[in-house]
Formats: C-alpha cells, structure tokens, sequence
C-alpha cells in the first residue's frame, strides 16, 4: 500500500476548517445563478474557475508578510455574497460533508461566520437551518462524518456585534458546541473579546481562537489565549497540573480550550510550557503558511511542536481556496516531515483525543 493510500484508508479529523472557506467555485457560480446574484467580472463558471481567485492562495506578501491574509479574507467575504438563502446554507454544508466522507473523514468540527452573513442582511437562523439541517441529514447516513458547528466571532469588528452574535447563538446552544475568533488579527488582539469568551463559556460554550501566523504580538496573544481566554476553565477541578519543586499546582486557572495555528509558539521554550501545562492541542494548516513563510520555517517550528510533545491536528482551513483539503495535506505535510506511517496515525489520533465529542464515539474511532 502506498503512503497516499494508507493516509486515504485512514479514519481522520478535520478540526480547522471554514465553512465559507469550503465554497467552490462551481457552488459558487451555481447559488449566483439561482439568486440571481451578478458575480463581478464574471460571466461564465469557467472563467471563474480559472480566475486569480479562488485557484491558487497566490497572494502578495506585505512588509510584515501577513497582508496575504487581508487579501484572501476580503475575496473570501466577497464571494460569500451569494449565499442567500436556506439552501445555500444546506448546499455549502453538504457538499463540505460529501468531500470529507469520500476522504474518509468520519469527524468535524466546523467554523462558520455569522456576522460575516449577518452583515450583509441575512438572519442568523437562515444560516442555522441550513447548516443544521445538512447535518440532521448526515446524522442519519451510516457512513455519515460526525459534525460539530463552531460559531466564530469576527475579531476585525467589534466586540459589541461579537455580543450580540453570542446572544443570537444562545437559542441554538445544543448546536453549537463552541465560540472561537477569528479574520484578521493585526489591531484586534483576543483581550477585546475578553467578556463575550468569558460570557460563552459561562453559557457553556467550549472556548477556541485563532493564533494567526506572523502577526504583530503574535507571541503576546498566544500566551493570553492560552492562559487568561474565557476566564476560568470549565475543567478546572481536572485541568492539567504542572510540577512545580515537587508540588503540583494548577497550572492555569483560566484560559482557552484548545488554540487555532499557534504554529509561533515554537519560537519561545516558555511558550512551549505554557501550552503543555495548559494542556491545549494546536490545529494547524501547515500548507496554507507554507505558501508564504517557506516550507523550511513552517515544517522546523511543526517539528519544534512536535518534540516538546503538543497534540497538534493537521487541518485544510479553508480547502477550496487553498485547493488542498485534508487528505492532500496530510500527504503533503508527511512528505516534507518523512513522518512515518506511525506517527500520521499518531496525529489523527491526537486529533480524536483532542475533539469535542463523546468518548464512546472517541473509542470507536480508534
Ligand atoms: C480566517 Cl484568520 C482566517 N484565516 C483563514 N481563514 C479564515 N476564515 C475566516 N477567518
Ligand atoms: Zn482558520
């Protein structure tokens, strides 16, 4: 067998992945005809296709090598203008959950971006029921992928909208099983959000946040991420203890869930205890920074996470921009590290650990 078939046959996990960051171009030009949306510029699906967008995440660096992600979010907000209604919603879900089973991924946890709908005049329960009710359909499959919603907040607006997104995902809280953050990074820091995290998880929402790659204070919200996000831990009587002289301590009492890249960690030893004694795993999409930092940079720092013995989950972010979705990064991602086949599985392993779920299905996927 293969390396690419062993990694095919392998049951895997998808904890990084965009909803909206999934919608391909034919999903795309389709939902513009049928709402009659005008795409700009475009008038055929084929030229859409072979557009600078979405084919190739070829975008330019800026100074402080991160201005790739401003030009990739404002195409990503961009082509979301098509999605309208319900159907939509159930279209984009469904066909993120089509691709996966084929990959064999049996589980998913999956980002999706009210305000970034919301914004533009559709209601939160459009999106809801279209994205419920394409995984009430996958539910009943016997080879359906297990699917959990993350909402996430829009860090690049403020805090107030992040509240009121909150108050609007309260009526769906069995459905939705976590808060994170995400957009762009550069001058919104996760402390703007610190009531909204503490009020979600006080409604009983598990806490994540994006930790982009080479953005300023880069190791300064980490750290806050990882210690001081969403206040007191829900875990806290179990959390993860550190030894310190011989006593065990509590190593934080508050903090997120798990953290998103986090991929800068690896620059900073101290940041490397935290997030063990934190017991975080990092969900990483190492092809999608490899494009601009250098694979060289990009697989030293995962090797670097590696040996200091934190989960890290490898993930396609956002699959139909990058054109890479889980299974090829993981082939990728093997063939610049020469993981062996044992530790691929370790990695989907970890990812099992990591997720969201009950233990029975945690146990039944091993
Ligand atoms: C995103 Cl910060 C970021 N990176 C990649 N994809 C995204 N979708 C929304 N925010
Ligand atoms: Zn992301």
């Amino acid at each position: 067998m293969s390396i690419e078939q062993f990694i095919c046959k392998l049951p895997k996990c998808e904890q990084h992945v965009h909803l909206e960051g999934t919608l391909t171009p034919s999903l795309r030009y389709s939902c513009a005809l049928r709402n009659k949306v005008l795409i700009p510029g475009i008038s055929s699906l084929d030229q859409l296709e072979s557009g600078r967008y979405p084919s190739n995440y070829d975008y330019e660096e800026g100074q402080d090598g991160s201005d790739y992600l401003r030009e990739f979010l404002a195409n990503y907000y961009a082509a979301m203008d098509v999605l309208i209604t319900e159907q939509d919603f159930f279209d984009l879900a469904t066909e993120y959950f089509e691709k996966a089973r084929s990959m064999n991924v049996k589980y998913a946890e999956i980002f999706f971006d009210p305000q970034a709908h919301t914004s533009r005049g559709i209601s939160f329960d459009v999106v809801m029921n279209g994205l419920i009710k394409a995984r009430d359909v996958e539910h009943k499959r016997s080879d359906g992928v297990r699917v959990q919603y993350i909402l996430c907040f829009l860090r690049d607006i403020s805090a107030e909208s992040a509240a009121e997104t909150l108050q609007l995902g309260l009526k769906y809280k069995d459905q939705i099983i976590a808060v994170g953050l995400d957009s762009d990074e550069r001058g919104h820091p996760p402390q703007k959000f610190e009531q909204v995290f503490i009020d979600a998880r006080k409604a009983g929402f598990r806490i994540t946040a994006h930790c982009d790659v080479d953005q300023e204070d880069t190791h300064n919200n980490i750290d806050y991420v990882a210690t001081k996000l969403g206040g007191p831990r829900s875990d806290a009587p179990d959390m993860a203890k550190s030894y310190v002289d011989g006593d065990i301590i509590p190593a934080y009492p508050a903090g997120a869930d798990r953290i998103d890249h986090g991929l800068n960690a690896a620059d900073l030893p101290e940041l490397l205890t935290t997030i063990k004694n934190a017991n975080l795993g990092l969900t990483l999409c190492p092809m999608g920074y490899s494009k601009h930092l250098g694979p060289e940079r990009v697989f030293s720092k995962l090797d670097t996470l590696w040996k200091a013995g934190i989960p890290i989950t490898l993930n396609s972010d956002d699959p139909a921009y990058m054109c890479r979705w889980k299974q090829q990064v993981v082939v990728d991602v093997q063939k610049h590290t020469g993981w062996t086949l044992h530790e691929i599985a370790q990695v989907e392993r970890n990812a099992i650990s990591m997720a969201w779920t009950d233990l029975e299905f945690k146990t039944k996927f091993r």
